[in-house]
């Protein structure tokens, strides 16, 4: 009886521990980072990845005003030259949600003269 009592309430206790258990272990989606912060996406960026550390599949969340900005994502040569590549990808939505992907990141802004102006980041994600 008491042994039966005694795996009920073990039971129990695995009900209640196990789920938080799984949520703390199931591989994450990765971090979420909002660039340049509460200012969002604007200039002088290209210090804002500096001390932080990236995941592939963390998700860069660009916030700016479309009428003022886009993010390109482009290669090397894009952000160091600030130019877009024929295959560069575009986004305008003024809310992007970006999923890094292993390796160099490198996101512009390609309005006249703001990645000049510091529009521009790269990123390594291990
Ligand atoms: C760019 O940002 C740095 C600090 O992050 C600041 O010291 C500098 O004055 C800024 N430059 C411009 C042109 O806003
Ligand atoms: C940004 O690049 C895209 C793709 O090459 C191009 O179509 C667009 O005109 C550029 N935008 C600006 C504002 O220069
Ligand atoms: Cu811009």
């Amino acid at each position: 009886m008491s042994q039966g009592r005694g795996s009920a309430s073990t039971a129990m206790v695995i009900a209640i521990i196990l789920p938080c258990l799984l949520i703390h272990t199931v591989p994450s989606h990765g971090a979420t980072y909002t660039v340049g912060g509460p200012g969002g996406w604007t200039f002088n960026l290209s210090n804002w990845p500096k001390g932080k550390s990236f995941n592939a599949g963390d998700v860069l969340v660009f916030n700016y005003d479309p009428s003022y900005h886009n993010v390109v994502a482009v290669d090397r040569g894009g952000y160091s030259k600030c130019t877009t590549p024929a295959s560069a990808k575009v986004y305008t939505t003024g809310k992007d949600q970006i999923r890094l992907v292993r390796g160099q990141n490198y996101f512009i802004c390609n309005f006249s003269g703001h990645c000049e102006s510091g529009m521009k980041i790269a990123i390594n994600a291990v």
